[in-house]
């Protein structure tokens, strides 16, 4: 089985401001979905500031970041935790280049998106930090282990 090569691994998606605000929500989801990722959290969250510095703390540095952490804290976001075969990888390939602009159509931000800073969606860059931010994001008794009945193209 080809499948079994690759690790099962755990990401988090976030549907950024932009995304909820122009109406984006259904198309990112379907496109994780399509793919044949495993859903296993899902909630609408407006992120307090504090949890916003902690998610970004790596960009602490950065000129962008108090932008950037007014505008995640701006308005409510789409908070996901997705699961499957090579998932972190792919969901960064499936959100595309971080500039839009620079993005391949095809790709979530590269169809859908222009602006670096209203870039739609976030996807965690690692399995490590596919589990941290899924455990900074979610609380207990929010996640969800489940099997389908019959799908062999997620397992
Ligand atoms: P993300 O974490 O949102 O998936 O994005 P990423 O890994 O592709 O990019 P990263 O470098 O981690 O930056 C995080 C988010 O900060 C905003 N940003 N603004 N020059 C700028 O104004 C600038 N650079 C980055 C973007 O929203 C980016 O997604």
């Amino acid at each position: 089985l080809v499948a079994s090569m690759e690790q099962v691994e755990e990401t988090y998606i976030m549907i950024k401001p932009d995304g909820v605000q122009r109406g984006l929500v259904g198309e990112v989801i379907s496109r994780f979905e399509k793919k044949g990722f495993k859903l296993t959290g899902l909630k609408l969250f407006h992120c307090p500031k504090d949890l916003a510095e902690e998610h970004y703390k790596d960009l602490k540095s950065k000129s962008f970041f108090p932008k950037l952490i007014d505008y995640i804290t701006s308005g409510p976001v789409v908070c996901m935790g997705w699961e499957g075969i090579g998932v972190v990888a792919s969901a960064r390939k499936l959100i595309g280049a971080t500039n839009p602009l620079q993005a391949e159509p095809g790709t979530i931000r590269g169809d859908l998106a222009v602006q670096t800073g209203r870039n739609v969606v976030h996807g965690s860059d690692s399995p490590e930090n596919g589990k941290r931010e899924i455990a900074l994001w979610f609380k207990e008794g929010e996640l969800f282990e489940w099997t389908p009945v019959q799908a062999p193209w997620l397992t």
